[in-house]
């Protein structure tokens, strides 16, 4: 139980947070990698084979997210409360490139997988805001370069942001929670054992089922997150 905590949490969020707000996970049975291939979409080599591919897989999933309909549910609720209502820091590290939890008004949020909604120069490096289509041919209105845009996100083999960020985030906190995600994708899928072996922190996995890492958890509670996760944030701000 959380029953004791007053210092420093941090937070691990993934693809099952997401879920109930309409969002696809990528690997339960009906998740995005049973549609397409992860190699072909979510490596730089798979990208540089077929960019019109992977540009209009982003831009469908970018149309979708800006339609409307997906909107933060009580788990994002839950833990922007968390952040408001807790006396010591808390900080959402998310491997989600959704808009979710800054939307639910999370404010101290890593994305350590970069987001929908914005885009980068391959030339130049600069990221800018994007709410529409990219463009294959696209010139960067920083530097001038033709068809050197790219999602704003971490593909595989690709250096995931803020790992300075948030490794001091787990060394400082006594509450590492990991909410929605399967455990298989590292770095994120290590940090259960970097705060086992860091000590004195204690661990909960908020999840569906149990994850890869489940057994390293020093509790696990299972349940969709929108249940489960708004239970837990009463519990730790109760005190109980
Ligand atoms: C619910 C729910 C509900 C459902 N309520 N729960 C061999 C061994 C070890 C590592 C490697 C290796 N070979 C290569 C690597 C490294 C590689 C890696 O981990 N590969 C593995 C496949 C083995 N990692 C990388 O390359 C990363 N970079 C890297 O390591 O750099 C070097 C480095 C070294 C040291 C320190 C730092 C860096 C980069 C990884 C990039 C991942 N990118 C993606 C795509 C992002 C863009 C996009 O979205 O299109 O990120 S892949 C995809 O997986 C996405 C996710 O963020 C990520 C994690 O998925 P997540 O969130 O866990 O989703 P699911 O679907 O797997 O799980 C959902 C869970 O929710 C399930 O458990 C459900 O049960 C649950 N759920 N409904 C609660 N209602």
């Amino acid at each position: 139980m959380g029953a004791g905590i007053t210092g420093n949490i941090a937070v691990l969020t993934g693809a099952g947070i997401s879920k109930e707000s309409g969002l696809d996970t990528f690997r339960d049975a009906d998740g995005l990698w049973s549609k397409v291939s992860l190699e072909d979409y979510a490596t730089p080599e798979g990208f540089a084979r077929d960019p019109v591919k992977v540009q209009a897989f982003y831009n469908e999933r970018r149309r979708g997210m800006a339609g409307g309909n997906i909107r933060p549910n009580a788990a994002h609720e839950a833990l922007a409360k968390l952040e408001a209502e807790w006396p010591g820091e808390v900080v959402v590290i998310t491997q989600n490139i959704d808009d979710l939890h800054g939307r639910a008004g999370t404010k101290n949020l890593i994305h350590m997988h970069g987001e929908l909604f914005k885009v980068r120069c391959d030339a130049c490096k600069a990221v800018s805001e994007r709410r529409g289509d990219v463009a294959v041919d696209e010139v960067c209105g920083e530097c001038g370069a033709a068809g050197a845009m790219r999602p704003h996100v971490v593909w595989f083999g690709e250096m995931p942001f803020d790992m300075d960020r948030i490794y001091e985030a787990l060394d400082a906190c006594e509450l590492f929670m990991s909410i929605g995600t399967s455990g298989n994708v590292y770095p994120a899928a290590g940090f259960v054992q970097h705060v086992r072996f860091k000590g004195g922190i204690h661990s909960v996995e908020l999840n569906l089922e149990p994850s890869e890492g489940a057994s390293q958890f020093a509790e696990t509670v299972y349940g969709p997150a929108t249940e489960v996760v708004p239970e837990y944030v009463e519990r730790l701000l109760s005190g109980r």
